[in-house]
């Protein structure tokens, strides 16, 4: 039987952390397929209670190919992975890691930073044949701040201002805090908010309203609206499509505070989406993520139900019809699951 003998392991490179390395590497090399793989095997070891101590002690776990398994011996041989600390040495692996560290900047734009010979962001910011776009400027100007993790007492702060300006337009709607804090995490790099708004045509007006109002108290230091390109009779996609119709904006707001750099306020990265209410179950299935779980319950409702999910609607391919779900609850129903609660989607 073999033993995981190195004492000294960081016990976080045999929780998924090195396969992580290599799923990002991937990514960056464009090549998603592989990095999801490596993606999977990860969030299984994350999933455990303890990390592995024996090799044999991964063999019935799912999702773990030959090749995060070789990894995962030599870690538990040596100590450490020879091509994961190649990768965490790698020029271009590490300045493609700095470049979409930026908020606007994508691994295409990081690319071709790197391909012009830029590696840091002061090289970046003093080229003159770079032109910042509006996010990305916003993304230097509040690097620190948004880079900073937001914690759970922030994001709860966050509601009461977002919960003020929703009912401030609409009295009878409402916000619930979306995404990795749904899911119990204690920090997140962003938080997220659903807006349930009780007529229809209101989720199209709700947000440039409360955008109007964050611009008056001044505490709206960068916005982006995305106008509803929802269709109702839309299937849903076969594809993963990561970004949804609905109506959404991404922000950076102030959030007042004493922080240690001396200043009273932070910046913090916030989403709010506002979707019709008949999609709003939907909508709050695919914003709580996570990403992995939304894919794989996807997955499951297509090869093994028949099904279309995706963030706005369930199609059942057999009858032809959509089906509709007033509740989350309704939703698992459909696909024959029991309810999956929140804290048990950190896949
Ligand atoms: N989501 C999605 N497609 C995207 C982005 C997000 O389907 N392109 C969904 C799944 C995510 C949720 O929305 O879980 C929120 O997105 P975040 O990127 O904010 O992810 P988390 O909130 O899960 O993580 P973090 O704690 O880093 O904010
Ligand atoms: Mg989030």
């Amino acid at each position: 039987m073999m033993e995981l003998k190195n004492s000294r392991i960081d016990k976080k490179e045999l929780r998924g952390d090195a396969l992580e390395v290599l799923a990002e590497n991937l990514e960056f090399c464009g090549n998603p397929g592989l990095s999801l793989a490596f993606r999977r095997a990860a969030s299984v070891l994350k999933s455990l209670p303890d990390a592995p101590r024996r090799l044999e002690e991964t063999q019935h776990l799912p999702c773990l190919g030959e090749h995060s398994r070789a990894i995962i011996e030599e870690i538990s041989e040596y100590g450490s992975c020879s091509r994961v600390e190649e990768i965490l040495n790698d020029e271009r692996y590490r300045t493609m890691k700095l470049f979409s560290s930026v908020f606007g900047v994508g691994p295409k734009t990081a690319e071709n930073w790197f391909c012009r010979g830029l590696r840091t962001f002061e090289q970046v910011l003093n080229d003159p044949s770079i032109r910042l776009n509006r996010m990305q400027t916003a993304g230097f100007l509040f690097y620190e701040d948004i880079s900073k993790p937001v914690s759970r007492t922030e994001a709860i702060a966050l509601k009461i201002i977002v919960e003020e300006a929703v009912t401030s337009v609409i009295p009878s709607a409402s916000v619930s805090i979306t995404g990795g804090f749904r899911r119990g995490k204690e920090f997140g790099h962003d938080v997220d908010f659903i807006i349930k708004t009780p007529e229809a045509g209101q989720e199209d007006s709700i947000l440039p309203a409360v955008i109007e109002r964050f611009k008056r108290q001044s505490i709206l230091l960068y916005s982006d609206l995305q106008e509803s390109t929802f269709d109702l009779r839309q299937l849903p996609t076969h594809r993963f499509e990561a970004m949804d119709h609905f109506s959404k904006c991404f922000l950076i707001v102030k959030l007042k505070g004493e922080q240690e750099t001396g200043r009273d306020w932070r910046a913090v990265r916030v989403d709010l989406v506002a979707p019709p209410l008949e999609r709003y179950a939907y909508a709050l299935l695919g914003w709580t993520g996570s990403m992995l779980f939304e894919r794989d319950l996807r997955r499951f409702a297509r090869l093994e139900r028949g099904k279309l999910l995706d963030h706005h609607a369930l199609y059942d391919k057999a009858t032809n019809t959509f089906l509709s779900a007033n509740t989350e609850e309704d939703i698992f129903t459909h696909l024959g699951l029991e309810y999956i609660e929140p804290w048990q989607r950190n896949a």
